[in-house]
């Protein structure tokens, strides 16, 4: 059986915990594939919001197995909290979550060591979200990482032990000003730990192969979105994997010619946390207002989110990168009562008309070219079928897949699981 992938194409917060939610009925395994508890996806049913950074968005169903995979990075700490927040739910959460031996872990060096690389770099801090995630991928590529495995093994704690020393000393070096209390950070770390070895840990690209060839249908989840992949990205506005269909391969063990559908999901505007180019970002009341209607804060820090309008050349190159098969637009609810929508459809790069990203896409060398829509004034939180769209969002909608050349196949009108519209 082959593997599905719902991959976010914009700057993150596209809404792929929603939609997984709503997709996991139809799938036995949910997977993370990379990433770590930077994400943040947000779920909401029966009138409640739940957020989760490491654990994967299938976790509310019972008939689902959710794996984190070997190319995720987990912080013991945060997610024990996950786990402690599950603990107001019915459902034994513990069963239905395994664990790649191949994950690596985050220390809480790694996370001082990303603040201090932040204070560093000043102005032009990558706006990271502080977790860890850069240090803790430079550790597993300068292959000095300690993973998920290492954890039932007994010199563990030596190997852990000469690796904190290690990055101290690079915080020293570092030479800024990062306050800590490390005997503090490591207690909580390894009681963390205790809790995490008591979950099931796996060989998850063998647990996947097995699963494949038993007809089990797997949905690999990513996190953030393609234009923050360490390779495809606005770099070095980026996080540190691949989230791209790519990383699911590496991330899980999954091979190319096993992945079928390509979900692809996008936000009908666009947004931005942390720092880097985004060319249709807007710094007036329609951005303004996108933000406020949208609720857009970071699920995971809390920050306010930049927005700016639909951006088609960058949309198409994350669908090409990824072979995106089918489109998910979200929020649409939210450009309810706009006079006019602007679409971007090509830059204006140093004087010449381009439709594809170019290697610099900083404002300075990149102007967007739009086209305008009329907007619609009708309220679509109540709206239950395609039929009762208004006609100018079907125009919005018939443009965008003109253009791409990829159907839109569900189109989200609010948070909840059911304000989910299939076309
Ligand atoms: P990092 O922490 O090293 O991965 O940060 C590097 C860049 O990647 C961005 N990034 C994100 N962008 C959007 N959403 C993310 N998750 C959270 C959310 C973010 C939050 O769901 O809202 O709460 O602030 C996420 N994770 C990483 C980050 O902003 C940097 O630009
Ligand atoms: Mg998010």
């Amino acid at each position: 059986m082959a593997v599905d992938l719902l991959l976010g194409l914009q700057w993150g917060d596209e809404g792929k915990g929603k939609i997984v939610d709503v997709f996991t009925k139809k799938y036995d395994i949910i997977a993370r594939f990379q990433g770590g508890p930077n994400a943040g996806h947000t779920l909401e049913f029966d009138g409640i919001k739940h957020v989760l950074h490491t654990i994967p968005s299938g976790i509310f169903h019972d008939n689902a197995v959710n794996i984190v995979g070997n190319g995720v990075v987990i912080d013991p700490v945060i997610f024990k909290r996950e786990l402690d927040n599950l603990k107001k739910f019915d459902g034994d959460f513990k069963k239905k979550l395994l664990i790649s031996r191949k994950a690596h872990l985050i220390l809480p060096t790694h996370r001082l060591l990303d603040a201090a690389s932040e204070a560093a770099k000043g102005k032009a801090k990558i706006g990271s979200t502080l977790k860890g995630i850069g240090p803790t991928y430079m550790d597993k590529t300068g292959r000095n990482g300690i993973r998920v495995g290492d954890l039932e093994l007994s010199d563990w704690k030596e190997k852990y032990r000469n690796l904190a020393n290690k990055h101290e000393a690079m915080i020293r070096f570092y030479d800024v000003d990062v306050q800590y209390n490390l005997a503090e950070l490591e207690r909580e770390f390894f009681d963390a730990v205790e809790e995490l070895k008591t979950l099931k840990f796996i060989d998850s690209e063998e647990y996947i192969f097995r699963a494949q060839k038993e007809g089990k249908t797997i949905l690999a989840e990513g996190a953030q979105g393609s234009l923050l992949d360490i390779d495809f990205g606005t770099y070095p506005f980026v996080t540190s994997s691949n989230t791209t269909a790519a990383g699911a391969c590496t991330g899980l063990g999954v091979a190319p010619n096993q992945i079928k559908e390509v979900f692809g999901i996008f936000k009908a505007y666009t947004t931005r946390v942390g720092s880097g180019p985004f060319p249709t970002e807007l710094f007036d009341e329609d951005g303004e207002r996108m933000g406020t209607v949208g609720r857009e804060f970071g699920a995971t820090t809390g920050r306010p989110r930049r927005c700016g309008w639909l951006d088609l050349v960058a949309l198409k190159y994350a669908v090409q990168v990824s072979g995106v098969t089918q489109l998910i637009m979200m929020k649409a609810d939210v450009l309810s009562g706009f006079e006019t929508l602007k679409v971007c459809t090509a830059y204006n790069y140093r004087g010449e008309e381009i439709n594809h990203l170019p290697f610099n896409i900083e404002a300075e060398n990149v102007t967007p070219v739009y086209k305008h829509f009329n907007g619609w004034k009708e309220d679509l939180t109540g709206i239950s079928s395609a039929s009762e769209f208004p006609k100018e969002l079907n125009e919005y909608i018939d443009f965008i897949e003109k253009e791409i050349e990829v159907p839109i196949k569900v189109v989200s009108v609010g948070p909840d699981r059911l304000q989910t519209i299939e076309r």
